[in-house]
């Protein structure tokens, strides 16, 4: 049987079957520091299944090749194995045309192509770029390295103490200067969720284009961009059970049609001469060089994935462990949580009295634990919430409730080891 046209047998009744979609993750079988691994760091990176390492090596083994250039078999079959990913990415973002999604290594690098081909060529001097309070850096230094080019200035959504953002106030900082948001659909430090049709419908009222950093969204979400309508989705496969270096650019094609190409090189181009050059048709045009071949048919394996299990029933499912963990880390005396939007993923961050996240992170890995302890680039959010730093647990459908209890357990060993 083909791997990634596996029929995920069970993973599709209406109660989610955590042990069941387990066996598909060959990383979740291990033990660290002689106990089982838990995994709770898929904010930063998801697990692998089974059947996109299958369809990866199966690429090398049987495909490895370059594409678009070939008249020869092997690149003809590695060029219908990356433009049918892409197809699959048109399908589960239902874009319009597959012209509209273009490969790139991830959500940094997606940001600031759209920043090089739309921010350099339609922001001027005096504009502004609204960005919010939340957003992880790659949706930040990008647009200050713009505005810094052109003299523009950078207006920041604000937002509340728990986390979310204020759409009066983010309406009150739209106007004719604008010339783009941008704006993270799920925060990374937060978990918070975004109201990105709302936001684009007030965006769009004004006639200012909207880009939404998806890095957090698509892995939890469904996402349909026509019905969002924003003209530009980023998205990161590494965070959607993807290998790295596999990533979406989503863009309106009235948008792609008018912009720069971000990178210069072979493969985006119609015809070079040393007197000019002119570029290729979508996506092509913003694919400049030998892409993460490998990387972007594992993402069209991880999409076939996604679409054989009942992603309803998976966002259900961690939603239930969120209010679980939530509610037995809340109860612990001297833990705070940060982040309390009403609104959320599964991103639990939370500090300690007088103990370093670092601290947290390090004594949680002596029992297995994985989480993420820092700023999580997104250093205004810390100062914003008032932490220098925090300790992020981050679910995905495959953790346990437990999980979440050793998560619990192993936080109130470290608040002993302090006291
Ligand atoms: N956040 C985290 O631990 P890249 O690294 O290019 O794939 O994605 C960058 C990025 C952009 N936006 C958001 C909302 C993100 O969460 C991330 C990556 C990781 O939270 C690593 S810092």
């Amino acid at each position: 049987m083909i791997a990634t046209e596996k029929v995920l047998e069970g993973l599709t009744q209406p109660a989610w079957d955590v042990a069941r979609v387990r066996e598909e993750f060959p990383v979740l079988r291990q033990t660290v520091n002689n106990r089982p691994l838990v995994y709770l760091d898929n904010a930063a990176s998801s697990q692998v299944p089974q059947v996109v390492i299958e369809r990866g090596s199966r690429y090398l083994q049987e495909e490895h090749s370059n594409i678009h250039r070939g008249v020869h078999y092997l690149s003809q079959r590695a060029t219908t194995a990356y433009e049918g990913a892409r197809e699959k990415v048109r399908r589960f973002i239902n874009a319009r045309e597959s012209r509209e999604c273009l490969f790139v290594r991830g959500c940094t690098e997606g940001i600031n192509l759209v920043m090089h081909g739309y921010g350099r060529k339609f922001v001027g001097a005096g504009d502004e770029i609204v960005v919010s309070a939340m957003e992880h850096h790659a949706n930040i230094v990008p647009w200050q390295m713009l505005c810094e080019e052109k003299g523009a200035r950078l207006r920041v959504i604000p937002m509340n103490d728990a986390g979310e953002l204020l759409l009066d106030e983010y309406e009150a900082l739209l106007n004719e200067r604008t010339k783009l948001v941008a704006v993270m659909h799920v925060s990374n430090a937060l978990g918070t969720i975004n109201p990105i049709k709302e936001m684009t419908s007030r965006a769009h009222k004004q006639g200012i284009p909207l880009l939404v950093d998806g890095a957090q969204g698509a892995p939890h979400l469904p996402i349909d961009v026509q019905d969002l309508d924003c003209d530009f989705y980023v998205i990161s496969g590494h965070k959607m059970f993807a290998p790295t270096g596999s990533g979406v650019v989503y863009g309106k094609a009235e948008w792609l049609e008018r912009m720069n190409p971000f990178l210069g090189g072979g493969d985006m181009i119609r015809t070079v001469t040393f007197e000019k050059t002119t570029y290729a048709g979508l996506p092509n045009k913003f694919e400049a060089g030998t892409p993460a071949i490998a990387s972007q048919i594992g993402l069209g394996a991880a999409i076939d994935f996604l679409n054989g299990i009942d992603r309803e029933a998976a966002h259900a499912y961690e939603q239930e462990l969120l209010a679980y963990a939530t509610e037995k880390l809340s109860a612990i005396e001297g833990v705070r949580l940060i982040g309390t939007a009403r609104e959320k993923t599964g991103v639990l961050a939370f500090v300690i009295d007088e103990i370093h996240p670092h601290d947290v992170g390090t004594i949680l890995d002596q029992e297995g634990i994985a989480i993420r302890a820092g700023h999580h680039c997104a250093q205004p959010v810390m100062k914003r919430m008032n932490v220098p730093a925090t300790a992020r647990a981050s679910f995905a459908f495959y953790n346990t409730k437990a999980e979440a209890d050793a998560l619990v357990n192993a936080v109130q060993k470290v608040i002993e080891v302090f006291s």
